[in-house]
């Protein structure tokens, strides 16, 4: 028999080979795409561009909640640190704030000395929001940004934060800006990814912002979904209160279960109800909601059963699958115009910001991360020119 098969493997093996190599090509589309190590994301963004503009062919016409993403790199960043040293990461949403856009993320530059109460014992991470801080950059059209540095440092000692503040979330309220984010006081996964959440106020999106010092949201019992983390907080406003969504990881037999819950309050700084029927959403990973029709749509992104989807709440509680899709933007941060007006019809999203891991080499293997921005099509105004076209 195996003199018999080896032939037909061989003449199968070269016809795949051969097909293979014709299949690459004769697409000159550039589909299957191959990566050149030196520049993944500018391929995956002009791949994922002409996916984009295949859009008629996948937009099911009668479903608002699908869309694929397009990826574009952003000027003002550094794309080419490739040894890992200054990652850039889980970016907020987006905010239109005297004619500028502000997005708000999480900065470590891992290959210089780290300011403040950092320990004898630290070492470059081997994650890159370890002795991170909260940094912003400003934007006239969403492309070209120009990054303004540090707008909440590390908190100090024994202060909620003073190890490290990252994935921060910002919202707009009776006038004043509030900042909430991951508060460490321990290494991050070295010693562990839990956390509670903390909050900074400031007048203005350019700051100055001051720390409040108090956990707003806690982690729950140990035995409850969210006793492990409370991350990606992500603030809406919606039926006249502050809807506060959150992933939790709790550790399940030490597999990593990654959920989403709601906290309410009815001012900024607390205190926060946590939903019973919490975790409103059994997937995703990085939190990304916005207010949709009379509800709140949410972009399910990385893990679990569900992840990959758009889904739809009426209540902001109760979601459901709408949609599936492919490639959605991790830790998206979108540009949502309706995110803080309570509006009783939300309008949807175009476009945002989100990240890309990149296989860096911070010390013990650890990750530099990009930002880049993505579009979509997950609004009822298709207000982007881009989208008439789609739509038409
Ligand atoms: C992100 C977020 C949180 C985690 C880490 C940094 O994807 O879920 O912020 O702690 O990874």
């Amino acid at each position: 028999n195996r003199t018999f098969f080896l032939p037909i493997l061989s003449v199968a093996s070269s016809l795949l080979l051969l097909s293979g190599c014709q299949k690459e090509a004769a697409n000159e589309d550039g589909f299957p795409f191959v990566l050149p190590a030196e520049k993944p994301e500018r391929q995956l963004s002009e791949a994922l561009h002409r996916n984009y503009d295949n859009f008629e062919a996948a937009r099911p016409e009668d479903n608002e909640f699908y869309s694929l993403f397009k990826y574009t790199e952003l000027e003002g960043f550094d794309y080419n640190n490739f040894d890992g040293t200054i990652t850039r990461r889980d970016p907020s949403k987006v905010i239109f704030h005297n004619g500028k856009y502000y997005v708000y993320y999480t900065h470590r530059d891992t290959g210089h000395v780290v300011r403040g109460p950092a320990r004898a014992t630290d070492v470059i991470p081997a994650r890159d929001w370890d002795l991170s801080e909260i940094w912003y950059a400003t934007s006239e059209d969403g492309f070209k940004w120009e990054e303004q540095g540090v707008a909440i440092p590390r908190a100090e000692k024994p202060n909620p934060g003073w190890r490290s503040v990252s994935t921060a979330d910002i919202l707009e309220w009776e006038g004043k800006y509030y900042m909430y984010y991951q508060a460490f006081s321990i290494q991050p996964v070295a010693e562990g990814d839990y956390c509670p959440v903390a909050v900074s106020v400031a007048d203005s999106p350019d700051g100055p912002w001051t720390p409040i010092n108090q956990v707003v949201i806690p982690n729950g019992a140990e035995d409850e979904w969210d006793g492990y983390s409370i991350h990606d907080p992500y603030p809406l406003v919606f039926n006249g209160k502050i809807y506060l969504y959150y992933k939790s990881d709790f550790d399940v037999k030490e597999r990593r279960v990654r959920m989403q819950g709601l906290a309410i309050a009815d001012n900024p700084l607390g205190p926060f109800e946590k939903h019973p029927l919490n975790p409103v959403l059994n997937s995703g990973h990085e939190t990304t909601l916005f207010p949709f029709r009379e509800g709140i749509a949410a972009l399910q992104i990385r893990d679990g059963n569900e992840h990959y989807t758009v889904q739809y709440s009426e209540d902001g509680v109760n979601f459901e699958v709408k949609a599936i899709t492919e490639l959605m933007p991790f830790a998206a941060g979108p540009f949502i115009p309706d995110a803080f007006t309570d509006t009783d019809y939300g309008r949807g999203i175009t476009w945002g910001i989100s990240h890309n891991i990149k296989a860096g080499n911070i010390n013990g293997g650890g990750r530099a991360t990009v930002l880049m921005r993505f579009d979509c099509d997950l609004s009822l105004d298709h207000h982007d020119p881009l989208m008439k076209k789609h739509n038409t």
